[in-house]
């Protein structure tokens, strides 16, 4: 195993610095999840990275043992938001929300933090607003700013939030979707939303909730670039730090359950959204190490179910495709050790994925076209935070007879 400098662990609780953390599951060492591999990479050794998550008994906080350098996970990214029909429908939805809640006027400017290829942004745009983006990953950053988003090519931090101040002025609106939980100096993150946030403005997180990883053994949406795994309990802790308040949190279903809070620059004051979610967590065992331990256990159990079903699957013969080359789909697929002994191929509308091999098992990524022609028998629903949209997308292929096997938390042939 080789990863020298680009690895570090983590000796301290990001939010709250304790140091005794309770290691609760390791899903072994796994090459990048969004690591897919040209024909010519094929042949090469793979960069494993120990892939384990950690309890903070002290402040609820769950998160990576190891951090892997940014650098290295985002500098080019195949992950595109508009590859996804649904997620563009979301986003739609959570600017239309931000802008009416918030009475935005015309030309309010909103900072999307992570922008990636500017989906969020241009629903924005359709606002009248003005928008800048802020994308590390450069192939991804090129693709917003040909589309008419700008985009800026870097990390954000308080070093670039004040350099944003100095050329723009306040932003009205800061946005960080699917990118917090990525971060892992939070404090000068905050620092830096707190600089260049208007006092009457406001910031939107969006994250994956804790509760809905535990409680739907989401487990594959561990992996390196996700850093943290937010209960609201440590959150509340986080933005006391940093002199913030959330006004309000809600659940919504988007990447398989998340959270969208709704952060002010003032000091902390109690919110009902906020107590009712710290009673849940509490209810739901969120504060107690027993309820992780169980949730490592029943990953076990999902691994041997999955692998039974597919392995009889194929002794019967039947043809076996994967749906969605999402990032989870390859913790999946590594963990379960799932290669093209049992799928054909994965199809995927990302461009960046389609000619490519998902990570470590090497399982060529085709477009759909692919999987409309073979039609196989059964289609493994690696993307199943969409189901739904899918389900209802295929209908044609299974009125043909064509199967979805959607894989947790129990694995289920729809
Ligand atoms: P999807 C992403 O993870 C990226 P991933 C990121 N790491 C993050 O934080 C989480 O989201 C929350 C394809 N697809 O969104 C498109 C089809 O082929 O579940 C995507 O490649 N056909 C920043 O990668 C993949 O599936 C379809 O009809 O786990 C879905 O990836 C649809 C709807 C999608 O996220
Ligand atoms: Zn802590």
């Amino acid at each position: 195993m080789k990863y020298g400098d680009s690895i570090v662990r983590i000796f301290a609780c990001r939010v709250c610095g304790e140091r005794a953390l309770h290691k609760f599951l390791s899903l072994g060492s796994m090459p990048l999840a969004n690591c897919f591999l040209r024909e010519e990479q094929l042949g090469i050794d793979e960069t494993r990275y120990p892939l384990a998550v950690c309890f903070c008994s002290a402040c609820g906080m769950v998160q990576l043992e190891h951090v892997v350098a940014p650098e290295i996970m985002f500098k080019e990214y195949p992950y595109l938001t508009g590859a996804s029909e649904p997620a563009k429908l979301h986003f739609t939805q959570l600017a239309e929300e931000v802008s009416k809640k918030f009475n935005l006027s015309p030309e309010s400017l909103v900072i999307d933090i992570g922008s990636n290829d500017g989906t969020l942004l241009q629903a924005f745009q359709r606002l009248n607003m003005r928008s800048l983006g802020v994308e590390l990953a450069s192939n991804v950053a090129e693709l917003a700013n040909s589309r008419g988003v700008e985009t800026v090519t870097t990390f954000f931090t308080n070093k670039l939030a004040r350099e944003l101040f100095a050329e723009g002025g306040p932003a009205k609106v800061i946005t960080a979707t699917n990118v917090f939980a990525h971060m892992h100096d939070l404090s000068d993150v905050l620092r830096g939303v707190n600089y260049l946030l208007a006092d009457d403005g406001i910031f939107v997180i969006e994250v994956p909730y804790l509760v809905d990883m535990i409680e739907k053994l989401e487990f594959d949406t561990i992996y390196h670039e996700h850093l943290s795994y937010f209960a609201v309990r440590p959150l509340v802790t986080l933005f006391a730090r940093s002199k913030m308040n959330i006004i309000e949190v809600n659940r919504i279903s988007h990447a398989g359950g998340s959270i969208r809070i709704y952060v002010e620059k003032s000091a902390q004051r109690s919110s009902p959204s906020v107590t009712a979610l710290l009673q849940l967590e509490a209810e739901k065992g969120l504060n107690s190490i027993e309820t992780y331990y169980r949730f490592a256990q029943e990953v076990g159990h999902t691994r041997e179910t999955l692998l039974s079903l597919l392995h009889s699957l194929k002794a019967k013969g039947a043809s076996i495709a994967g749906y969605g080359a999402a990032a989870k789909g390859n913790v999946l697929l590594n963990y379960c050790g799932i290669g093209t002994e049992i799928l054909d191929y994965i199809i995927d509308t990302t461009p960046f994925k389609q000619g490519r091999y998902s990570p470590g098992m090497h399982i060529p990524v085709f477009p759909e076209s692919h999987f409309y022609k073979s039609s196989p028998n059964y289609a493994l629903l690696l993307a199943w935070n969409y189901t739904d949209a899918i389900l209802a997308k295929e209908k044609r292929y299974r009125q043909a007879g064509g199967k979805f096997i959607v894989p947790i938390p129990k694995p289920q042939i729809m």
